[in-house]
């Protein structure tokens, strides 16, 4: 990509469809969307690539095995990952398929013109292949006989080949690898390559024989070979364009940086680039290298390991958004994470439901509440001026890391964001204004602040998540706004109407029991109906407390902290009450307690039990409480 022109061109490794679309397989992919998304949104002229590589011995063995013709069997597995993609809200610029006779050319007249530069000649080729890796290996890669990756061992191949001079173009790749910085991302992985290439690389085995591996693109000059899969593959991202005198490629080759997982390293890092120096082409602007998601049992995601998730169950799970969310935020890009539901539901609940969610709900209701439902012009004081430039500052800041491919960093950034909107609407103590009739333009501020902070966030998370973004502003009633909008605090047009009735977004997700048995579900209820039996509320036990003390928890704005009598015994419960009770006016009332809960720990403190308080729909809350005269630790029935 070239900051000057403002183009981006971005692809995804074409995926092999000898196995159906993991949760790995989507990780590349959501980051690319993200990626597109984001400098779409920045103003860039950007094209998104996927798409599957379909040729070779894999594929080939796989449909056999499905009992199908190759082409069949391609067909059905492309599709699948193309509809995985569109579950997880994708949005592609186009999808490339090995098959495509628009691919096939080019592969042909690539290689036809390395073939007339002298770059190719025949040999013979002895040594150990890998089927799972497509490509020979050597005795030092193996550990117990195979590749650490593969399930099978490698097998032994004697063959006639064409092989391409790679070797020779060592020199210039190493020169170039540091004379470019950012070609190879992140650092670690630029290391690893220059330490391959410090010892010689010998040449690229291209072809296979036909009468072993039909299911390839033939040999122009020689149709008793077809092309090896990744000198095939890896064409994939300059045939799309059209290469060589395609308006796209014009357009937009070689500013493309090119997502890929570490496992396909080598082949990115110097096959790629030696094989487009050798003819002339510009190399790819830069790679970038992820890490490998792990399943639950602590090995690398993939279908030979048996520990895959299934994206599209996820998605009905949870979601689409939450799930593109967790794989963007849960693991710097680069590193190695293990990825679970439960990881997944407490990332949500965290993130999504407390910070982001219940803000938009609370804003909701004191707005249809305090404000009759119409946002009022908003008279800014000092106390506003730190959230402001924190508002209007949000794009830079989101844009430093997502160029640094600190993708994670970058959402953070955006939740930081949310968090010092809920201090901002937690110290302004907007429910108290709308109780007070004097308190009206004040509450009509802070309530427009909060909306214009959330308009922003739904503008700059819209990459990540652009459902729920889109929900975001339907519940406020705000129009679609740029990324450029961000940066002046007032884009929220200052009559507008919230609707009375929203999506509630990010129900909170059940903690998992199981990988597997997440939902995001609101309340448990018993029944279908909401019912629970005499025998389940008898579980439950109802007492009188008095409360001797009550203190803010440091840090907090919504907790306190209780000293309870409740019969005999003493014992401490944090609740969260404190923006509509001041700690002293409290000592000294009989609330009732829920006594048999199991205890939790907020904020390092243990709470035992529960105070029982309603809550309006204004966000007016009052604890319930007995009149004096009874006695604390009575029963309550
Ligand atoms: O290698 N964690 O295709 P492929 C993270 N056809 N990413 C993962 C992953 C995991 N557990 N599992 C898969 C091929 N991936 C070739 C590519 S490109 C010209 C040809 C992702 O179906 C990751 O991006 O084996 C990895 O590089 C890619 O899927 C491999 O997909």
């Amino acid at each position: 990509m070239s900051t000057d022109d403002k183009r981006f061109y971005i692809t995804t490794p074409i995926y092999y469809v000898n196995d159906k679309p993991h949760l790995g397989h989507a990780y590349t992919t959501v980051v690319s969307d993200f990626l597109a998304r984001w400098h779409r949104g920045d103003g860039f002229a950007t094209y998104f690539l996927t798409g599957t590589d379909e040729h070779g011995e894999k594929i080939w063995e796989a449909a056999q095995a499905a009992g199908v013709d190759a082409q069949t069997f391609t067909d059905q597995i492309s599709h699948r990952f193309r509809d995985a993609w569109q579950r997880l809200g994708v949005q592609i610029d186009d999808y490339i398929r090995t098959t495509e006779d628009r691919h096939k050319s080019v592969v042909s007249a690539f290689w036809q013109q390395l073939h007339d530069g002298g770059d190719i000649y025949k040999a013979e080729y002895e040594g150990l292949y890998s089927i799972g890796q497509e490509r020979f290996v050597t005795e030092k890669e193996l550990v117990d006989g195979k590749l650490p990756i593969d399930s099978d061992p490698p097998v032994h191949r004697k063959e006639e080949n064409y092989f391409f001079r790679m070797e020779k173009y060592r020199p210039w790749l190493i020169e170039h690898i540091e004379s470019h910085p950012d070609f190879i991302h992140p650092a670690g992985f630029r290391n690893e390559v220059l330490a391959i290439l410090r010892e010689p690389i010998g040449d690229l085995s291209i072809s296979r024989p036909r009468d072993r591996v039909p299911w390839g693109i033939p040999i122009p000059w020689d149709k008793d070979h077809v092309t090896y899969v990744w000198s095939d593959a890896l064409l994939n991202y300059i045939s799309a364009l059209g290469y060589p005198d395609g308006d796209l490629y014009g357009q937009f080759w070689p500013g493309v940086w090119h997502m890929i997982g570490k496992d396909i390293l080598r082949q990115h890092a110097v096959f790629w680039p030696t094989m487009l120096h050798a003819a002339g082409v510009p190399v790819f602007e830069r790679l970038l290298v992820g890490g490998y998601l792990s399943g639950d049992d602590g090995r690398k995601m993939s279908k030979s390991f048996g520990n895959v998730l299934d994206p599209f169950e996820l998605a009905e799970t949870f979601g689409e958004d939450p799930v593109r969310y967790y794989l963007l935020r849960e693991l710097p890009y680069g590193n190695d994470g293990g990825v679970g539901t439960t990881g997944l539901a407490k990332r949500y609940n965290a993130d999504l439901a407390n910070d982001l969610g219940n803000l938009l709900s609370r804003a909701r209701k004191l707005i249809l509440g305090g404000l009759k439902g119409v946002l009022a012009a908003p008279v800014q004081t000092d106390a506003d001026r730190e959230l402001i430039a924190a508002g209007e500052g949000l794009l830079a800041a989101m844009r430093a890391q997502v160029r640094a491919v600190r993708i994670d960093s970058a959402l953070e950034e955006a939740l930081q964001f949310v968090r010092a909107l809920n201090r901002y609407f937690d110290s302004e103590e907007p429910w108290k204004l709308a109780r007070d009739p004097s308190g009206a333009k004040r509450l009509g501020t802070v309530l427009y602040n909060v909306v214009e902070g959330l308009r922003i966030v739904a503008t700059l998370l819209e990459p990540a998540m652009p459902a729920k973004c889109q929900a975001i502003r339907t519940a406020l009633a705000l129009p679609d706004s740029d990324f450029l909008s961000t940066q002046s605090w007032g884009g929220t047009q200052v009559d507008t109407e919230v609707p009375k009735k929203a999506e509630q977004l990010f129900p909170r997700a059940q903690a998992a029991p199981a990988e597997s048995a997440a939902a995001p579900k609101e309340e448990a209820v018993g029944e279908s109906d909401g019912t629970i039996s005499i025998d389940e509320f008898a579980k439950v036990q109802f007492r009188v407390a008095e409360v001797t003390a009550a203190e803010l928890v440091p840090k907090t704005d919504r907790l306190l902290k209780l000293t309870l009598q409740v019969g005999d015994e003493e014992r401490t419960v944090v609740s969260g009450i404190a923006e509509h009770y001041q700690p002293e006016d409290l000592v000294g009332r009989r609330l009732v307690v829920v006594a048999n809960l199991a205890p939790a720990k907020l904020r390092g403190i243990e709470s035992r039990g529960m105070i029982l308080a309603a809550e309006d729909d204004d966000g007016k809350l009052a604890v319930v409480e007995l009149p004096e005269g009874f006695t604390s630790g009575a029963v309550v029935r």
